[in-house]
């Protein structure tokens, strides 16, 4: 049993595993060591069929106040480049199965760019984005440039990057950030149901669903219309999509075994 000290990894229940960062005296702040564990968490999750989805969430009352502040005080340039986040990052990104993030409170800075490394994000009324990175002098530096252009258009990623301004979950609704918005106290609970209900699906589906849509990031149409053709045709030859078929015609539930 791998032991954790900046998050909690609980046991995986109905293919689902929740990770909650679990540094509530520095409103859970990414500290390096987290991002290693995170990174650690995944791996093996990666390769445990028992897990399907993996669920992250901070507390009830904030998902992430960004890098850890303090331990970026302390790193110059030579630092920063020595510094094994970028690892740890590259490793979140490339995450296979399909990875949700359940949101309350702040979600700044890296804590943003971590949810937005989320597949999906569901978020409490109670959730505020924001990336003040610029109140330190800063940028972002975990992809938030990038992902959050992508996610809600130049304009606002322009006002939320430049000004430092949060925004509610609302906005952050409306603007295509967050795909769903709760009750704060419902926020875990929903996203749980998601992610259990995406879990009864084909974890090759799943993961060559999450692989094309991520694919869209990367390449011209053209390009990305040719991956997914390719997976299309690979998932014929998936004895999962004989369940899901056979299933269907026989009006039962599939079972989807990963094969
Ligand atoms: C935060 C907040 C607005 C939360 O405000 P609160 O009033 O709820 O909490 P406090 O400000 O009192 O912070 C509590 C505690 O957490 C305090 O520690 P102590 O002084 O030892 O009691 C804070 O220093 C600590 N804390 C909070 N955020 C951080 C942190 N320690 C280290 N790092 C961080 N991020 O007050 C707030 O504004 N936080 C900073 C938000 C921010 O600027 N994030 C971007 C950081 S830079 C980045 O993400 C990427 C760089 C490349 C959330």
């Amino acid at each position: 049993m791998t032991a954790y000290s900046e998050i909690l990894v609980d046991t995986p229940q109905n293919g689902v595993q929740l990770i909650r960062l679990n540094r509530p005296q520095a409103r859970n702040a990414l500290c390096t060591a987290l991002l290693g564990e995170l990174d650690a968490a995944l791996a093996l999750a990666a390769e445990n069929d028992d897990i399907r989805v993996v669920l992250l969430s901070g507390s009830e009352k904030v998902f992430a106040a960004g890098a850890d502040i303090k331990e970026m005080a302390a790193l110059d340039a030579v630092g920063l480049w020595k510094d094994r986040r970028p690892q740890h990052w590259q490793a979140i990104r490339h995450f296979p199965k399909p990875l949700i993030a359940a949101v309350n409170g702040y979600c700044l800075g890296g804590g943003m760019e971590l949810a937005m490394h989320a597949d999906i994000i569901v978020a409490g009324t109670d959730a505020r984005f924001g990336q003040p990175e610029i109140n330190l002098g800063i940028i972002p530096g975990a992809g938030g440039t990038q992902r959050l252009v992508r996610a809600v258009g130049k304009s606002l990623a322009m006002k939320l990057i430049l000004s430092g301004q949060f925004i509610g979950a609302e906005e952050a609704l409306s603007a295509g950030l967050v795909a769903e918005v709760t009750q704060p106290e419902l926020t875990l609970k929903r996203a749980n149901a998601l992610a259990e209900t995406i879990a009864g699906k084909s974890p090759i589906a799943l993961r060559l669903a999450k692989e094309a849509i991520l694919s869209s990031f990367e390449s011209p149409l053209s390009q990305g219309l040719e991956l997914e053709r390719k997976a299309f045709l690979f998932l014929a030859a998936s004895q999962d999509r004989q369940e899901g078929i056979n299933a269907f015609l026989e009006k039962r539930t599939p079972k989807f075994t990963g094969q």
